[in-house]
């Protein structure tokens, strides 16, 4: 196996994350999409989307969509769960890093999108775009700062694939000047302890 990689790069990060809290280590090669190595045909035959992460697999499967590669190494590799272990969990943490991924991922990548220098030559940036995501990704969190007083973690008490995703999320959101306010004492609370795992930094 081998993991296409970009190491500022939110999607990737979370690969990286899922692997360090399964104790998997696996070879990595960082693409240089700054200089635009993401968009060259030898990419381009991995990802047609030319985006990252790709897990390239031993018989060439090339797997994109951060999420589809973390189900994958789930199979793999079951323990510690990440996913959930009955059917139950599993439809609750999806629930949950399907909410993260489409109410909180992505309005924070969508300002970082329209006002980042990295996608100023690669996109048309929409001031309004970022005005708009902005807000939404600011409603998100004073909703998710409710949720964290009633329990530990995003999908529940245990850390799971949710909390994965939310907490790249607020990795890039520092980038996009879209920090957590610190009266949202819960939200910060839930940053806070898993900013501190130790593979947090993968
Ligand atoms: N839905 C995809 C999104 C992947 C994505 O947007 N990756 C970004 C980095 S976080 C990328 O490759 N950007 C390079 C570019 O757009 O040139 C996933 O979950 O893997």
């Amino acid at each position: 196996m081998l993991l296409h990689d970009l190491t500022p790069g939110m999607h990737p990060r979370r690969v990286r994350i899922f692997l360090a809290e399964k104790g998997l280590s696996i070879p990595r090669e960082e693409v240089d999409a700054a200089g635009h190595a993401n968009e060259a045909p030898a990419f381009l035959k991995l990802n047609p989307l030319g985006k990252l992460p790709v897990l390239e697999l031993d018989d060439g499967t090339a797997l994109s969509e951060s999420l589809a590669i973390c189900r994958h190494l789930e199979e793999l590799h079951p323990t510690p769960p990440l996913l959930g272990s009955t059917s139950r969990e599993r439809a609750q943490i999806d629930m949950w890093m399907l909410r993260m991924e489409f109410e909180l991922s992505r309005p924070i990548a969508q300002v970082f999108l329209h006002t980042g220098e990295f996608y100023r030559d690669r996109i048309e940036q929409v001031p309004e775009v970022a005005r708009h995501t902005r807000s939404h990704a600011a409603a998100t969190m004073q909703w998710l700062d409710g949720e964290l007083a009633r329990r530990q973690h995003i999908a529940g008490d245990g850390y799971s694939m949710a909390d994965i995703v939310a907490q790249c999320a607020f990795v890039l959101g520092k980038a996009a000047g879209l920090r957590i306010p610190p009266d949202m004492t819960h939200l910060a609370r839930w940053f806070a302890a898993v900013s501190a795992r130790p593979t947090a930094r993968a």
